[in-house]
């Protein structure tokens, strides 16, 4: 089950210059993109109605300097506004649009838990990505043969997310549905931006570790972090944002990198073909 479908989806190459929405806000991206993929989720899960505009990055169009002067993806453009910085637009995002459906947590300790949490988010991603880059010196390679120093650093990583884990008894990093002690009131912490921030990355480490290095996150913390991917891969709007992970391993095994796309062009909707059908089927 995917998330019902908030979006439609346009080719930047198809465009004379940046996509005129009144309404509704503009994602450009390149679903393959991790960091775009956060933005992605935080849109599908607070199911905001939103334009997507496909970026081959190997081949940006000119005008694409005026949404972003660094030429990156994600960027959001909505009402004039042009803001780029993945973890920025999600919190921008989730600030300015249904805000029934936060992901930041309202109780001031859970607030610090997540704050913390996403200020390690770029240590946790660079310990992932040297893992996976192992013997090559590529940091965004794939390769064989981590050190054991860069087995250590990744667990170290792992071992944050595991506590952040225990600490609320789960399934998202900084909590879980409860009920408080007096069953007066339903204090739900689920999905926050912490979460949504680390498992673009996580499918990506998980597949490529597997592939090449027969490394089994599974077996790593428990099974903690694992658990935690396969409880948020039964979300709808997780569904519709991944990418179909045997079509990602083909190309993983074609290009031996993670950011291949940066300099192919590759149509993105080979990993992702159910965004081109009806998602909410
Ligand atoms: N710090 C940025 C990183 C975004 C980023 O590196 N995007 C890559 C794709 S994964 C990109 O746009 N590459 C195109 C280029 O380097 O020209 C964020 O969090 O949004």
């Amino acid at each position: 089950m995917q998330a019902a479908r908030t979006f439609n989806i346009h080719h930047a190459a198809d465009l004379q210059g940046p996509m005129q929405s009144p309404s509704r806000p503009v994602l450009y991206t390149h679903t393959l993109c991790p960091y775009a993929q956060r933005v992605f989720l935080t849109l599908l899960y607070k199911a905001v109605p939103f334009e997507l505009v496909q970026v081959d990055l190997s081949d940006k169009p000119s005008w694409y300097r005026a949404v972003n002067p660094r030429g990156l993806v994600p960027a959001v453009v909505h009402q004039g506004e042009a803001c780029a910085e993945s973890l920025d637009l999600c919190r921008w995002i989730d600030g300015a649009f249904n805000t029934d459906a936060p992901l930041t947590p309202a109780a001031p300790a859970a607030r610090k838990q997540m704050d913390t949490l996403l200020s390690s988010t770029s240590i946790i991603v660079s310990a992932g990505l040297d893992i996976v880059a192992g013997s090559t010196a590529y940091q965004w390679g794939i390769g064989r043969q981590p050190s054991s120093a860069q087995v250590q650093r990744f667990e170290q990583q792992c071992s944050q997310l595991r506590s952040a884990l225990q600490q609320h008894g789960g399934p998202y990093l900084c909590g879980h549905s409860r009920r408080c002690s007096l069953k007066l009131c339903v204090n739900t912490v689920g999905l926050l931006q912490a979460d949504v921030a680390l498992l673009p990355f996580f499918e990506r480490f998980r597949l490529a570790l597997q592939l090449f290095q027969d490394y089994d996150l599974a077996g790593v913390q428990g099974g903690a972090v694992t658990q935690w991917m396969d409880h948020l891969h039964k979300q709808p709007w997780c569904q519709t944002a991944a990418p179909d992970e045997e079509k990602l391993a083909e190309a993983f095994r074609q290009h031996k990198s993670l950011d291949f796309f940066d300099y192919v062009t590759y149509d993105a909707f080979k990993v992702h073909p159910h965004l081109l059908g009806d998602v909410s089927s």
